[in-house]
C-alpha cells in the first residue's frame, strides 16, 4: 500500500453491520419469487432463507466483503493509502465467513475491532443484479447481536474518544440505537462532526422514532433520492417535494450544534449530487457511464461516501469530498460489489 496521505491513524470510527457479500445476477422471476423489486434493499425474513443457497448452488454465486459501514470505510483507505485511519466496529460469529471479512478488512487497512457472537452465524447480504439493478436481502444474524458493551470496554471507547470524525448508518438503528446514541453525544461533545446516512427506504418506514432521536446530532446527513423521498413521506411533507426541498427541510429539522448547520449530501444515479447548506443547493455532476461499462452498481453509494470520507478526514473542502464520492463511486461500479482494482488515481 502506498501511502497518499498523513492522515492520523484513528481518525475516522465507524459501526455497522459486518455482512459477506453473497452476489448473483439472476433473472427477474427470482426475486418476484421472493417478492423482492429491483433496486430493494431489506431485512431478510423467513420467507426470504432459501435465497442464501439457491444463489450458491444454482447462480454461481460470488462472496465478497460487504455491509454498508464497512464497505465505506475499506474504500476511504483504499484512496488514503495509509492503513488504520479508520476504524470500524460491528459483531461477527466465530465462523468461517468472519475470517473472510477480518481479512478483507486488514487488506483494506480498516482497524476492525469486531465484537464477537459464539452462538450466531456471521450475516449475510444476497446480493441480486439484474442488469444495472441490485437489490439486497440482509440476514443480519451475528450482527445483530452488537451490544453498547463492545464500545464501553476502555481499549474501544479510547478508540472512540481518540477520532475526530464518526460515520454510522441508518441501518444500524435496526441493531443498536442506544451505541448510535452514545457516539453521537461523544461526537457531540467534542465537538466533532457525526455523519450518518438514510440507507434504505425501509429504515425511514420503520425506523423513523430513532432516526428522528439521532437526527438532532447529525451534521452531515447522505443519502439517495429514493431514500430521501421515503424519509418525506414518513415525515408527511407536500407529497410534490422535490428532492432539493427535502433536502432544505432534512437540514432544517432541529439540531443540538446549531452552530454547526447540518449539510445534506444527496445521490441520484447517474444525475448530479446534490449539496444542500442553508437554503442554497449546489449541484455536483456525474460522469456517465456506458451501459457496457458497468459490472454491477451494489456498493456504489457507499463507495461514494467512502470517497468523501477519505478527503473530508484530511480537512478538504466539501466541493473536494464529493467529487472524489463519485470518483469512487464510478470505480466500484465498474468492478463486482463494492470492490476497487489496482491503485486509486483521484486527482
Ligand atoms: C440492516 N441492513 C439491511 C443492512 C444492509 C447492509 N449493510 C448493513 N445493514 N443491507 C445491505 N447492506 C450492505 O449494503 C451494501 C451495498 O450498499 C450489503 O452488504 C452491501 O455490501
Amino acid at each position: 500500500m502506498s501511502h497518499r496521505s498523513n492522515a492520523r491513524e484513528g481518525i475516522l470510527v465507524g459501526c455497522g453491520n459486518p455482512l459477506l457479500d453473497i452476489s448473483a445476477t439472476v433473472p427477474m422471476h427470482f426475486l418476484q419469487g421472493y417478492g423482492m423489486k429491483e433496486d430493494d434493499a431489506i431485512l431478510a425474513e423467513e420467507r426470504h432463507m432459501p435465497i442464501y443457497r439457491e444463489l450458491v448452488e444454482n447462480y454461481k454465486a460470488e462472496y465478497l466483503a460487504g455491509g454498508s459501514v464497512q464497505n465505506s470505510l475499506r474504500i476511504a483507505q483504499w484512496i488514503l493509502g495509509q492503513p488504520k485511519v479508520a476504524v470500524f466496529f460491528g459483531c461477527v460469529g466465530k465462523d468461517n465467513y468472519a475470517d473472510i471479512l477480518r481479512e478483507k478488512a486488514r487488506e483494506a487497512g480498516v482497524d476492525a475491532h469486531y465484537q464477537v457472537s459464539t452462538d450466531t452465524p456471521t450475516g449475510t447480504c444476497a446480493v441480486l443484479i439484474t442488469g444495472t439493478h441490485r437489490s439486497l436481502c440482509a440476514n443480519l444474524a451475528a450482527a445483530n447481536k452488537f451490544t453498547i458493551d463492545h464500545l464501553k470496554q476502555p481499549a474501544n471507547k479510547a478508540l472512540v474518544d481518540n477520532a475526530l470524525y464518526y460515520y454510522i448508518s441508518g441501518f444500524f438503528l435496526t441493531v443498536n440505537p442506544p451505541s448510535i446514541m452514545s457516539v453521537a453525544a461523544t461526537a457531540n461533545a467534542k465537538q466533532r462532526p457525526f455523519l450518518m446516512n438514510l440507507s434504505a427506504p425501509f429504515i425511514s418506514q420503520f425506523f423513523m422514532e430513532p432516526l428522528l432521536k439521532v437526527m438532532p446530532y447529525v451534521d452531515i446527513i447522505f443519502g439517495n433520492e429514493a431514500e430521501a423521498h421515503a424519509f418525506a413521506t414518513t415525515q408527511g411533507w407536500p407529497a410534490d417535494a422535490d428532492l432539493r426541498e427535502i433536502g432544505k427541510r432534512l437540514v432544517a429539522l432541529p439540531k443540538i450544534n446549531s452552530a454547526r448547520p447540518r449539510i445534506a449530501i444527496l445521490t441520484q444515479g447517474c444525475d448530479p449530487v446534490l449539496l444542500i447548506q442553508h437554503d442554497t443547493v449546489q449541484e455536483f455532476e456525474v460522469t456517465r457511464l456506458a451501459v457496457h461499462e458497468i459490472v454491477d452498481t451494489n456498493g456504489a453509494g457507499d463507495a461514494f461516501v467512502g470517497g468523501f470520507l477519505s478527503q473530508y478526514v484530511q480537512d478538504k473542502s466539501l466541493d473536494v469530498c464529493i467529487r472524489c464520492g463519485n470518483y469512487a463511486a464510478r470505480h466500484i461500479i465498474m468492478n463486482p460489489g463494492c470492490t476497487y482494482s489496482g491503485e486509486p488515481d483521484f486527482v
